[in-house]
């Protein structure tokens, strides 16, 4: 496919993803049918490049399902779907007195990409007045959403918080939660899957593992969704780097785009308080010497999983890194994840034992993840390595299609496409990257 054809097939992926009445877009068609948070942010970047109104709309139906206390679910049910495990009845947002009453949602977050995405709204919109009238709307309930962060998911007043979930995380089956889910004994739920109706099950989380996920939502539950609750009983507490190096780079955005609007000292403060101290723990704390990498810190247990991951490089997308530690960051990932034999960038260390390439999150290459490493590589300088990731990027897309993930073995190139097809974030960020 050529340029053209790409960017013309994007939008007709996205556009038949987009749900004209409510104003949103599933993930996927049959395996994810409702509203994604982390995915709504990356698909109204893509509409923003021809249709400036279905980004705003986006976004602005992911803002409809905020709770009442600034928290914003992972997934907002705004409509019905018996495709996917587990719906709104199983979530029962109504038990916290802050949900929407008009709306489902669930009790779990993920990676806060809103501050940076209305931030690439107003870089790619040509209607610099339009766009920041919009942001001008919005941007208090996003600011909301990092205040509700600072007070309820930061014990340590560190700028760095913790999720309690790995739905939250976005990287869902990835080896580093395996340990966690050690330390549970969950009990045999009866449910029925959907997912695997969907995608092959060896590709897909085990049902123990699923079992694990369901009980960390059966005590949030137990406690209508009380964070103090939660924060004293989850078994699963983690400072995760992608969340947190989200979570700064959105901070990040909103004081450039306060700036902007003008006369908001007292919140370009308060961001700018939060954005110092929480870059400078980053450093401390998730910084692992022998890793070479970002890490994990597992806040119950108080330890580092130290395991690289494809997230151990996102802090250069939000300018995490000293220069000394982006040089050694990159290096790791030229020798681990860019060798003569990869293709960039696997979800999950190819050197490591619990590295699988075709298995959802424990090892292919998704799309997202690696436009957030190539932003990242281009804010540091690495512009060879950072058209390297793109152009392989593209070429995934270009031969296969708009897929879920990616084996990163070259040898497996003809057959590396997985997951569902037509996925969303796959098209708007190719959209992104093409018209770079
Ligand atoms: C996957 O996660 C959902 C749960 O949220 C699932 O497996 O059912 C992940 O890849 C996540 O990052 C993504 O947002 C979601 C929808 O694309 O699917």
């Amino acid at each position: 496919m050529g340029k053209i054809n790409l960017a013309e097939g994007a939008k007709k992926v996205l556009n038949s993803n987009f749900n004209e009445d409510k104003g949103f877009t599933i993930p996927c068609e049959g395996l994810y049918p409702f509203q994604w948070h982390w995915d709504s942010g990356f698909i109204a970047i893509g509409y923003a490049h021809y249709d400036m109104n279905k980004a705003k709309r986006e976004v602005e139906s992911l803002l409809s399902g905020q709770w009442q206390n600034g928290f914003i679910p992972h997934i907002v049910f705004h409509n019905h779907s018996d495709t996917y495990f587990p719906g709104p009845d199983y979530h029962r947002s109504d038990l916290h007195p802050a949900s929407p009453k008009n709306i489902k949602t669930t009790g779990i977050t993920q990676p806060p990409v809103l501050g940076f995405v209305l931030k690439e709204l107003y870089e790619i919109a040509e209607d610099k007045a339009d766009i920041l009238e919009f942001i001008t709307r919005n941007i208090d309930k996003v600011y909301k959403n990092h205040q509700h962060f600072y007070e309820y998911r930061d014990p340590y007043n560190e700028g760095l918080v913790y999720i309690y979930h790995n739905w939250e995380s976005g990287t869902d089956n990835s080896p580093i939660w395996d340990e966690i889910w050690q330390t549970m004994d969950p009990p045999k739920y009866k449910y029925e899957r959907k997912d695997t109706t969907h995608v092959d099950a060896s590709q897909r989380p085990t049902n123990r593992e699923y079992d694990c996920y369901l009980h960390l939502l059966e005590i949030a539950k137990a406690h209508n969704y009380s964070d103090e609750k939660i924060a004293e009983l989850s078994p699963f507490l983690v400072q995760d780097p992608l969340f947190n190096a989200i979570l700064i780079k959105s901070t990040e955005a909103l004081i450039d785009l306060y700036n902007i609007i003008g006369n908001q000292t007292e919140k370009v403060e308060y961001l700018q308080n939060w954005l110092d101290k929480a870059k400078v723990r980053f450093e401390e704390k998730l910084y692992h010497e022998d890793s070479d990498s970002y890490v994990y810190y597992d806040l119950r247990n108080q330890k580092h999983i130290a395991h690289t991951t494809s997230s151990s490089f996102t802090p250069l997308f939000a300018g995490i890194p000293t220069k000394e530690h982006a040089e050694k960051l990159v290096r790791r990932l030229q020798a681990d994840f860019g060798n003569e034999d990869l293709f960039l960038c696997a979800s999950f260390d190819p050197t490591s034992s619990h590295y699988n390439p075709k298995k959802y999150w424990r090892g292919p290459i998704w799309v997202n993840l690696n436009w957030l490493i190539f932003r990242g590589l281009k804010r540091y300088g690495y512009i060879d390595l950072a058209n390297r990731i793109k152009t392989e990027t593209i070429n995934f897309i270009d031969h296969h299609g708009f897929y879920e993930y990616f084996d990163a073995r070259k040898t497996q190139f003809e057959t590396a496409a997985y997951g569902g097809k037509n996925f969303s974030w796959s098209a708007a960020l190719i959209l992104d990257l093409i018209n770079e």
